[in-house]
């Protein structure tokens, strides 16, 4: 049988990680011309093909070695480990990289009437979830004996159906919580998007697919986060205005013509760039200051 030589990865087919995972493709430099209804597609540019399918299936797909890589929320990676150790299957997976987006946390919440105090405080209630190995994790971690309730779905309601005095569930904002009357009251685990290999060894051809991959991929997180920044800044205010930039790499500094106290300072931050820091700047001196996104990088 002849071995691919294309790498594979999975990636939801429809739903919260489908649009980020496929922007991160685009901007390592894919070509993708993914339809609708597609299920598997080839990039026309590197050798990579990707298989869109349900977020669960992912990190199987991904420890049975069908897809070399997955891009799929801890949450659910977290969960499927736990039932594989529960069940005593060696079934792994290495990950690779926290990619910064569908930031969310599992949390335990209460109604806005309930008192909660510690853990200790969910001693004998029924919690519903859809996360039973995270939820069970957690209450053995604290010592807990409590009743493990599993649905598939809108757990925040069983609270209110009096099938629950408890949830586990996922929280971004916490808007989905307060309409139903409840409070965030633990943090089990907190979650994001990461990009998991599968344990087996890759052809030649795939890891050099797979060393280029990543090294896109941390040029992409990376400019994400930095920022170029502009300014004229007083020749006798440089040293100040250095401290105000932490995470920043060495300024060039530029001659304005016509002038002789001022010059033109251009640095790279690798941290986000907050008003305060703006405000700093222009407080030591600094003016015409611009901040301006950073689309690729290459260390
Ligand atoms: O069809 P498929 O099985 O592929 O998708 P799915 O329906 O299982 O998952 P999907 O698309 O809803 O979520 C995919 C992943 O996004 C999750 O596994 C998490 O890693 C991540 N994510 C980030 C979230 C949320 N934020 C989130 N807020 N997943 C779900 N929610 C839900 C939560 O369950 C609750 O119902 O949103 C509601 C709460 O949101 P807030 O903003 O009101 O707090
Ligand atoms: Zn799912």
């Amino acid at each position: 049988m002849k071995t691919s030589t294309r790498l594979r990865i999975a990636i939801q087919k429809n739903g919260r990680l489908n649009s980020d995972s496929m922007d991160l493709l685009f901007h390592c430099g894919l070509k993708i011309r993914a339809t609708q209804k597609a299920l598997y597609c080839h990039a026309e540019n590197l050798p990579i093909d990707i298989l869109f399918v349900r977020d669960d299936d992912i990190p199987t797909l991904v420890m049975d070695g069908v897809c070399d890589l997955g891009i799929v929320g801890e949450n659910v990676l977290l969960e499927q480990a736990l039932e594989h150790k529960e069940n005593g299957s060696k079934k792994e997976f290495d990950t690779i990289k926290k990619l910064g987006f569908s930031r969310c946390r599992l949390s335990i919440a209460m109604p806005n009437d309930k008192t909660f105090t510690d853990a200790n405080t969910l001693q004998n209630c029924r919690i519903a979830t859809s996360y039973p190995n995270l939820l069970r994790d957690y209450l053995k971690r604290h010592h807990v004996k409590a009743e493990v309730m599993t649905i598939a779905g809108s757990v925040e309601v069983a609270p209110r159906l009096d099938m629950a005095d408890a949830i586990c569930d996922l929280v971004s904002t916490g808007a989905t919580l307060e309409e139903n009357n409840l409070k965030e009251v633990d943090t089990v685990i907190h979650s994001q998007a990461v990009l998991i290999k599968t344990k087996n060894t890759l052809t030649p051809e795939k890891t050099e697919t797979l060393e280029l991959l990543i090294r896109r991929i941390e040029g992409v997180l990376k400019a994400q986060e930095s920022k170029y920044i502009m300014f004229h800044a007083p020749k006798s205010s440089l040293a100040s205005i250095k401290s105000i930039l932490p995470g920043c790499e060495t300024p060039t500094i530029m001659f304005l013509e016509g002038v002789d106290d001022k010059v033109a300072v251009h640095v790279v931050s690798s941290e986000g760039v907050f008003w305060s820091t703006l405000e700093k700047l222009k407080q030591a001196g600094a003016s015409s200051i611009l901040v301006l996104p950073i689309e690729k990088m290459l260390s």
